[in-house]
């Protein structure tokens, strides 16, 4: 079972502004065990509860809210109920740590393998699945000395198939949901295979259904030696998110991951420009510039390059997660972002474009060009937009002046364009994210977080980003 990569892959089942369950029952309480026995090594035995008290069960809890970077409680909250509720990639989540490996020797001993594609599933055309596999295996043979080559009979080292069900070997699939694939980690025989569950819609590139190819991608991490990452950019997140396959990027974390087991790519040519490694944005970065920050439905949302932080009221962890897994059309790195309470929307800006989204849905008719809002021409982007309750007034920040759109009459105020420093007193650098919480406006510029009475112009405090966003590594 050691060499088992069973892999659930998943969608992004917690609604946008949901609720947090306030009540576990008895049901959760089973579920929870299930989960904790299948993913973190939950053991049977009912040992009496230690001489310190601390349960199996509690120990086990903890482990999972530290390696999902929930507040840990060891005990069944509602953050942590809502987390198990995903459905989710089946391989063990045992380690706390970036990425890590299946450990020991398992990994090829060899650096040429051979692959097969045994069988195909209907939702594609046999082109388009035999592209994503070749690019999801390229996806490492891009940053090692491993080469990946196709054979059409025989036996394979990564064998390539989709079976629905019981498939042959003891772990059965589960129908739709839950386990996208799994994966066998490096071995002879069965190891190394990849098992794709056709009761899965699998798409080329749509952003419904699971991209094949991002599926496949981190199952062949599977395949290659690596285990889960508690990085949630990183591709081996037990979590399935979509990103757009035509742009994506390896990250970091995974390719630090492959590197460890076997080195880099000998024949990479240092001069030949490549796209740089995304890294996963840290709430504990005191020098983090945050590219936006809006309120959702009572929640706040934190942005910076492709990832949100969503903090919500009942929670003392904010969660962080690609926006992408929010709103699949959404831009990344964005200039700008707020909540309109009038239309119950939230307006994403970058460059001279503007995107809506209510709840999950995007908004038909979007994006739209800035001068939708009434901005100038001009106008290339915008910093920053801060939304006030009070007026129903949206203030855009662009370099030293902001212009103020009146949401009723979707029109810009007259006498506008103001300067920034007029009406913000002691804010002398360039804003860049703006929103407003509980009656205070809060105008950030770099890490810094000005705290303002919009009404009166009074400054209030400096703060850091970290008053809001906050730091959860201990
Ligand atoms: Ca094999
Ligand atoms: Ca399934
Ligand atoms: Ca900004
Ligand atoms: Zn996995
Ligand atoms: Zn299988």
């Amino acid at each position: 079972m050691r060499s088992l990569g069973v892999c659930v892959v998943v969608t992004l089942a917690a609604a946008v502004g949901c609720v947090p369950l306030s009540d576990v029952t008895v049901e959760d309480e089973g579920f929870a065990e299930s989960y904790l026995k299948k993913f973190f090594n939950l053991t049977e035995e009912r040992s009496p509860v230690g001489r310190r008290g601390i349960s199996p069960v509690t120990r086990k809890l903890s482990d999972m809210q530290r390696f999902f970077g929930l507040h840990i409680t060891g005990t069944l909250d509602a953050d942590t109920l809502t987390l198990m509720k995903k459905p989710r990639c089946g391989v063990p989540d045992g380690k706390m740590a970036r990425f890590s490996t299946f450990g020991g020797d398992l990994k090829w001993d060899k650096n040429r393998l051979t692959y097969r594609i045994v069988n195909y599933t209907p939702d594609m055309s046999a082109a388009e699945v035999d592209d994503s596999m070749d690019r999801a295996l390229q996806v490492w043979a891009r940053v090692t000395p491993l080469r990946f080559s196709r054979i059409y009979s025989g036996t394979a080292d990564i064998m390539i198939s989709f079976g629905r069900r019981a498939h042959g070997d003891y772990y059965p699939f589960d129908g739709p949901d839950g386990t996208l694939a799994h994966a066998f980690a490096p071995a002879s025989g069965i190891g190394g295979d990849a098992h794709f569950d056709d009761d899965e819609p699998f798409t080329f590139r749509s952003n419904s259904g699971y991209v094949l190819f991002m599926v496949a991608a981190h199952e062949f991490g599977h395949s290659l030696g690596l285990s889960h990452s508690d990085d949630p950019g990183a591709l081996m997140y037990p979590v399935y998110s979509y990103r757009n396959p035509d742009t994506f990027v390896l990250p970091r974390d995974d390719i630090n991951g492959i590197q460890s087991l076997y080195g880099p790519n000998p024949d990479v040519d240092p001069r030949e420009p490549r796209p740089t490694a995304p890294t996963t944005p840290d709430a504990c970065d005191s020098t983090m510039v945050l590219d936006a920050v809006t309120t959702l439905r009572g929640e706040m949302l934190f942005f910076k390059d492709s990832f949100l932080w969503r903090s919500y009221p009942q929670s003392n962890t904010p969660q962080q997660t690609l926006i992408t897994n929010f709103w699949p059309s959404a831009p990344v790195n964005i200039d700008a972002a707020y909540e309109s309470r009038q239309s119950d929307r939230i307006f994403l800006f970058k460059g001279r474009r503007v995107w809506a989204f209510s709840g999950y849905r995007a908004v038909p008719g979007y994006p739209k060009k800035l001068n939708a809002f009434g901005l100038p021409k001009s106008v290339r982007n915008i910093d920053a937009a801060l939304y006030d309750v009070e007026s129903g007034k949206t203030l855009f920040f662009v370099g030293d002046y902001y212009f103020s759109y009146d949401e009723a009459r979707k029109s810009m105020d007259q006498g506008l364009p103001k300067r920034v420093d007029q009406t913000f007193t002691g804010l002398t650098s360039k804003v860049t994210a703006a929103f407003q919480y509980r009656g205070f406006s809060y105008v950030y510029s770099g890490p810094y977080m000005f705290e303002y009475n919009l009404r009166t112009g009074r400054l209030f405090r400096v703060l850091r980003n970290s008053y809001y966003l906050r730091c959860t590594n201990f």
